[in-house]
């Protein structure tokens, strides 16, 4: 029977914001169906593809999609009904062209992707695959990827004081992916108990770690090295940091400076960030830095790279938003070592393989990461197993849109039983 795509459907469902997103499904002519919801993020990258939004105020504060269901059941879904769902390049390079815009503006890069991404569930169905084993093919082994675990939140993730983003746990010395959960599991709830001991707020932010006042970078990042050594572990050995800045978010565009507009609000230089940011690879296992600086600040990323770039992975997110042009120029500019991969920055899964094998190409890693507006869609755990990058950032160990990435990713290592092996981006 056929894997010619039949039909396509869409509807708003809720992301965990609980704002509306777009679920679609794609039906094969031999019965297969697959499903796809798209993330959102909210410190998005100016040069991410356009995600269409209805602003129309009196539907969900104007953040309805039902004009990008629209296009989809109207002109993207004709373009592509009749297609092997099996060619997922040919599918893709139909959408891009049928939206015929350089970011997808025309049509929505949320509209695209639901169809990029559920066809390859229908074409994955359909041969009766789990998705990581039809998009990474047969392998002798697959690449579990190590966790890069979210569990304190600031910056557009958190109504507190701290101005960056993301503070992360890379739970990386154990021999299953499994046994790393477990750790930043021990590690997320000591370090709930010494905030409850600190007075401290223990409220969520939308990634699922903590949302405390702490008084800044530097004091969480003492508070998470306690909390690891509480649980057991050992702080650099068995679990190292990881930071998202999103220095973006911090960026005034007139004053060429970054401000810490959420606590001292005093203005730095991007030599200043530089500096502590060296200062502190040197005194704390800090293995990976997203988005340091400003997405257009290329000089700065340079210098960053030739200061620590031999030892500190330096990952670029809304520098490259999994734009392989963008990804291109950083590779001449020596701008960055890593690059952050997100399905909804680019708009199909084909331009998501394609950035991901650029990067390999160039020693480079690849971390593939979900958005901070999730749904329960797990297609990142199957796409980082798929493609071997060896990292994931996903949030913390709560809050279900969150573990159900762990948890498909828990699904495939048992799966796998011993044909999955733990990758190892970092050393001991
Ligand atoms: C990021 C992401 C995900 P957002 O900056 O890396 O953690 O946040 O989806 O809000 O862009
Ligand atoms: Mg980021």
């Amino acid at each position: 029977m056929s894997s010619k795509i039949k039909s396509i459907s869409a509807f708003e469902c809720l992301d965990s914001r609980g704002f509306p997103t777009i679920s679609a499904t794609v039906e094969l002519e031999n019965g297969a169906l697959g499903t796809a919801m798209v993330p959102s993020g909210a410190s998005t990258g100016e040069h991410e593809a356009h995600e269409l939004r209805d602003e129309d105020a009196k539907r969900y504060k104007g953040k309805g999609v039902l004009k990008a269901i629209a296009n989809l059941e109207k002109t993207l879904a004709p373009a592509v009904i009749g297609l092997d769902a099996c060619d997922q390049q040919a599918i893709d390079q139909k959408l891009i062209a049928t939206d015929g815009s350089e970011n997808k503006q025309n049509l929505g890069a949320n509209a695209i992707l639901a169809i990029s991404l559920a066809t390859a569930q229908a074409a994955a169905a359909s041969q009766r695959l789990p998705l990581f084993r039809y998009i990474g093919g047969e392998q002798a082994t697959y690449k579990m990827p190590v966790p890069m675990v979210n569990v304190i939140n600031g910056g557009a993730h958190a109504a507190n004081s701290l101005d960056f983003q993301e503070f992360m746990l890379v739970p990386h010395s154990g021999k299953t992916f499994s046994e790393n959960i477990q750790a930043a599991s021990e590690v997320f709830h000591t370090l709930k108990k010494n905030l409850q001991k600190k007075g401290m707020s223990t409220g969520i932010g939308d990634e699922g770690g903590f949302a405390p006042n702490l008084k800044d970078a530097e004091t969480t990042i003492l508070t998470l090295l306690e909390a690891i050594s509480d649980a057991g572990y050992e702080p650099g050995k068995d679990i190292a940091l990881a930071l998202d800045v999103a220095a973006s978010e911090m960026y005034n565009r007139e004053t060429g400076k970054y401000v810490f507009k959420k606590s001292s609000g005093e203005s730095v230089s991007s030599d200043d960030l530089i500096n502590l940011y060296a200062g502190w690879t040197s005194k704390y296992p800090l293995v990976s830095i997203e988005d340091g600086l400003d997405e257009n600040d290329w000089a700065g990323w340079t210098k960053l790279m030739a200061t620590i770039g031999n030892k500190t992975q330096l990952v670029g997110d809304d520098l490259f938003v999994t734009n392989a042009k963008r990804l291109q120029d950083g590779i001449n500019k020596k701008a960055a070592n890593s690059i952050l991969i997100k399905v909804n920055q680019i708009g199909t899964l084909s331009e998501t393989l394609q950035s991901i094998a650029l990067a390999h190409e160039h020693q480079m890693t690849a971390v593939m990461s979900h958005r901070s507006g999730e749904t329960e869609d797990t297609i990142i755990a199957d796409l980082a197993v798929a493609t071997a990058c060896g990292q994931i950032k996903t949030g913390s160990v709560c809050r279900g849109e969150r573990t159900a990435k762990y948890n498909r990713l828990l699904w495939i290592e048992k799966f796998l039983s011993n044909k999955a092996v733990m990758a190892t981006p970092f050393k001991a």
